[in-house]
């Protein structure tokens, strides 16, 4: 009793402080959690939807794994169009485009002087041309963030398994690092060891996950060549795998997460596909998916390109559950990305806009059961001015805190957003969502995370007015934007493999 008397009594005088003074915003703001991003993994965040190009000798040997002894030679896309790759993804609104310069079979898509297998000794270009560098090129040009896939495992390589080949490694990752200007992301592949052509030795090679590749020391090379880089794996550091292909993160997702409990190669997916409440390190959740049954062009597999439904299913279940969505666009033997899946893309991307351009709280009156020390820089209003530096913020530990939209008219939506403001870290874990029209409160939906965004898809619903209870979460609430929207009709489908859980 007396505790929250000298709370009370804390906050009413600070209150007249405020109103009598100067006071800035920084002096009476809420406090960051222990675990916060760093800013390169905020903007990083914020890209929401990249894309990944699988591309090599498989796109010629019709595989999705090379062996490793494949002739250089038949490597040879005769209407190669990088230009194509990155414009097809820009207008698809992905933000940046990875590329395998090596997958498993050891070729390498730029004229690396450590080995003979790679494109020096292809038809393309009668060996004269490096693709990382069209690539490269073209993403600056068009204005997207660049990232490169360095496969681990390379079953070409005559000394993969031995200490000779982490030193060939590293010194393929300094080329890509040093010769290429900025790189933004680099993605170091689980899926290691095994039968392989290995310089001619055709045999397997087994390697210990958590030693061999002594990633701490190739986190440092890579941090040292390429400080702003997002380095990528089951462990991050920057960003982690989600623990499945198919783009979905789970319902609830923290980005906090024990880095210690991840290994490269063999970590635990469902712990993965949840984060962890109790986690001490920030890494970015990442859900990778390709918009077809393997990640390498094959034309039998022309008629299974995914539909923009199922690929905006996808996106609700990845950007929707605070992750980010990697979608992969693999080119095909003619080095393009093929039709069907252009075609897809442009029709996903049509829905998103026109789903998400109109807020249609907009304009609408909020409220709430309580704002931090009475200060407009934490009032209500904040959750509409589209701004994720703003946000309505409580006093401490009150719950349930209680925000209430008042819609100027009677107004039909069926999908919800909901930001926190993640430089301060991951807060909410459990919330409701009520609606009112003439009758009374109705609960239409309860969540637990929210973190950078959330998504929610609810049956069509005609409101004047919508709550926001957030009912728990691990210190002071603080919502930076909230929207009501009505989904693109282009969205309705019969496809019965999209399903809202
Ligand atoms: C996996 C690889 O084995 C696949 O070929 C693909 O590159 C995918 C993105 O990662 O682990």
């Amino acid at each position: 009793m007396e505790k929250i008397f000298i709370k009370i009594m804390f906050f009413i005088v600070l209150s007249t402080l405020i109103s009598c003074s100067n006071i800035n915003k920084q002096q009476i703001d809420i406090s960051p959690n222990d675990v916060i991003p760093t800013s390169v993994q905020v903007e990083y965040q914020q890209m929401e939807t990249i894309g990944f190009i699988h591309f090599t000798v498989n796109t010629f040997t019709n595989k999705e794994w090379g062996f490793g002894d494949e002739n250089p030679e038949i490597f040879n896309p005769a209407k190669l169009d990088v230009e194509q790759w990155v414009t097809t993804a820009k207008s698809a609104g992905l933000k940046e485009l990875l590329l395998t310069a090596k997958h498993h079979d050891g070729f390498c898509l730029w004229p690396s002087k450590y080995t003979e297998h790679s494109i020096k000794n292809s038809l393309y270009k009668n060996g004269n041309g490096d693709i990382v560098r069209e690539f490269v090129d073209a993403c600056k040009k068009h204005g997207l963030k660049v990232g490169l896939y360095l496969s681990p495992w390379d079953r070409n390589h005559k000394d993969y398994g031995r200490s000779e080949y982490i030193i060939y490694y590293r010194n393929q990752l300094k080329e890509l690092l040093t010769q290429y200007g900025e790189i933004n992301e680099i993605w170091f592949d689980g899926a290691n060891g095994g039968d392989g052509y290995y310089g001619g030795a055709f045999e397997t090679r087994k390697i210990d996950r958590s030693t061999y590749y002594d990633w701490d020391s190739t986190f440092a090379l890579v941090k040292e060549l390429q400080p702003n880089i997002s380095i990528f794996s089951d462990a991050g550091p920057d960003v982690h795998w989600i623990g499945n292909e198919k783009g979905f993160a789970g319902d609830s997702f923290w980005s906090p997460i024990k880095k210690d409990k991840l290994i490269i190669g063999s970590s635990d997916p469902e712990y993965l596909n949840s984060g962890d409440p109790e986690g001490t390190n920030w890494i970015v959740g990442q859900c990778d998916v390709s918009i077809r049954p393997g990640w390498f062009y094959h034309k039998a597999e022309d008629s299974l390109v995914k539909s923009p439904q199922e690929l905006v299913d996808i996106y609700y279940k990845s950007v929707g559950r605070n992750s980010i969505l990697l979608l992969n666009i693999p080119p095909n033997d003619n080095g393009l990305i093929s039709k069907d899946d252009v075609n897809s893309l442009l029709a996903f991307k049509q829905i998103i806009e026109e789903t998400f351009s109109i807020n249609l709280a907009t304009g609408a009156s909020v409220t709430a059961n309580n704002y931090r020390l009475n200060s407009e820089y934490f009032s209500p209003q904040k959750v509409l001015d589209n701004d994720l530096k703003t946000y309505w913020a409580t006093n401490d530990s009150i719950f349930p805190a209680v925000l209430v939209i008042e819609l100027n008219e009677e107004t039909l939506f069926d999908r919800i957003m909901i930001q926190e403001p993640i430089k301060l870290g991951q807060r909410i874990n459990k919330f409701q969502i009520e609606v009112k029209n003439k009758g009374e409160w109705e609960l239409i939906y309860e969540g637990t995370t929210i973190g950078y965004k959330k998504l929610i898809r609810i049956n069509p619903t005609t409101a004047f007015k919508v709550r926001l209870k957030i009912i728990q979460a691990n210190n002071t609430v603080a919502i930076s934007n909230l929207g009501l929207f009505k989904s693109s009709a282009k969205e309705n489908s019969n496809d019965s493999s999209i399903s809202y859980n």
